[in-house]
C-alpha cells in the first residue's frame, strides 16, 4: 500500500515522513532515485511504503521551488532577518533576497532586529523604511511581534534568512527555546572553517513547519531576465498600467508612471537605484548558451 506524506528531516540517507494524519515513519531511498538524479530534500512530498518494518521513499511530487542552503523543497514563506544596525541595514541587500523570494514564489515575511540598539535619529530614519515596506509585506520590527505575525500565518513551510550577525539563531531560538542555536560570537569562531552537512528539520511551530536551519541565499541574476525583474516590484506593479508603453522597464522610456511615482516620493529612491543597479547587472552578465 503506498502512502503519501512530506520528509520533515533528513539525515545521513534516511528521510522522515509525516502523513496528513500526523504519523511518522523513517524511511529510506531506493537506487532509482539514484538512476534518475532526483535527490529527496525536505519539505518534499513523497509516495512512500512500508515493508518489513522499513520504510521506502517511490515517488517524489514535483517541487514549486527549491532552495540550496538550507536544502529545502516546497518553501511557502522566508522570514527576511535585517539588522539595523551591527551590521548596519543595506537596503540593497534586503531588494535582493525580496527578488529572489518574489521569483521563487516564496513569500517575504520582514523581520529587522536590533531596533533597540538605535538612536534617536537612526529611529526615525528606520521608521521611514519600516513604514514604505509594511505597505507591501508583512514586517515586525520586535520578536513578539514576529510570533504575533507567525500566529497569523498557518500550513506554511517557512525558512528563517539573513546575513550573518542579523540575528537568525536569536529569532530561531525565541520561536523555539529547544533548538539551543549558537548565537554572536560564539558561532562564528565554531562554523570558521567546518563544513558538516548538518541535518535539516522542519520544526511545527503553532500551525507552521520552520526550517530549524537558517540560511542565506543571495539571489541569483543568471536565473532572471531584464523583462521579470519589474514583476516582482510590487511597489511598481501598481503603476506600470499608467506608463505609457507596454512592457516599459522603467529605465529610459519616457512616460513612465514609476520613474514620476520616485520622483514624488511615492516610490522610495533607494529601491529605484537597487533596481537600477540590478537591471544593469542582468544587462552585463554574459549571454547564455
Ligand atoms: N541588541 C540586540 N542584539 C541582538 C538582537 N538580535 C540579535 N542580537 C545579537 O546579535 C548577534 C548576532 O545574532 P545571531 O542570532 O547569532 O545572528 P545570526 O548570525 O543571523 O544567526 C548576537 O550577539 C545576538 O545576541 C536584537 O534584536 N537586539
Ligand atoms: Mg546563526
Ligand atoms: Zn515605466
Amino acid at each position: 500500500m503506498y502512502l503519501k506524506g512530506q520528509i520533515r528531516q533528513s539525515l545521513s540517507g534516511y528521510y522522515d515522513v509525516v502523513t496528513p494524519d500526523g504519523e511518522e515513519v523513517r524511511t529510506r531511498a531506493r537506487g532509482v532515485f539514484r538512476k534518475k538524479r532526483q535527490s529527496p530534500l525536505v519539505g518534499d512530498w513523497v509516495d512512500f511504503k512500508v515493508e518489513h518494518d522499513e520504510g521506502y521513499l517511490l515517488k517524489i511530487y514535483p517541487r514549486k521551488n527549491q532552495l540550496i542552503r538550507p536544502a529545502i523543497a516546497n518553501v511557502d514563506a522566508a522570514i527576511v532577518v535585517s539588522a539595523c544596525v551591527q551590521p548596519d541595514f543595506s537596503s540593497n541587500l534586503l531588494d535582493r533576497q525580496l527578488i529572489m523570494l518574489e521569483s521563487n514564489k516564496i513569500m517575504p515575511i520582514l523581520y529587522f532586529s536590533k531596533v533597540d540598539l538605535l538612536n534617536e535619529d537612526q529611529k526615525s530614519s528606520m521608521d521611514k523604511i519600516f513604514d514604505y515596506y509594511k505597505k507591501f509585506y508583512p514586517i515586525a520590527t520586535s520578536i513578539d511581534d514576529m510570533l504575533d505575525l507567525l500566529n497569523t500565518i498557518s500550513e506554511k513551510v517557512i525558512v528563517v534568512m539573513g546575513q550573518t550577525g542579523a540575528g537568525k539563531s536569536t529569532l530561531l531560538n525565541k520561536i523555539d527555546p529547544e533548538l539551543n542555536l549558537q548565537t554572536g560570537e560564539i558561532s562564528k569562531a565554531l562554523s570558521r572553517g567546518k563544513h558538516t552537512t548538518r541535518k535539516v528539520t522542519l520544526i511545527s511551530v503553532q500551525d507552521n513547519l520552520i526550517a530549524d536551519t537558517p540560511g542565506f541565499s543571495s539571489f541569483d541574476l543568471l536565473e532572471i531576465s531584464k523583462e521579470e525583474l519589474p514583476n516582482y516590484y510590487p511597489d511598481f506593479i501598481i503603476y506600470r498600467d499608467k506608463c505609457k508603453y507596454r512592457g516599459c522597464l522603467h529605465v529610459n522610456e519616457p512616460g513612465c508612471a514609476v520613474k514620476d511615482a520616485v520622483a514624488s516620493n511615492e516610490i522610495l529612491q533607494s529601491r529605484y537605484d537597487n533596481y537600477l543597479q540590478f537591471h544593469k547587472m542582468i544587462l552585463q552578465q554574459k549571454p547564455k548558451y
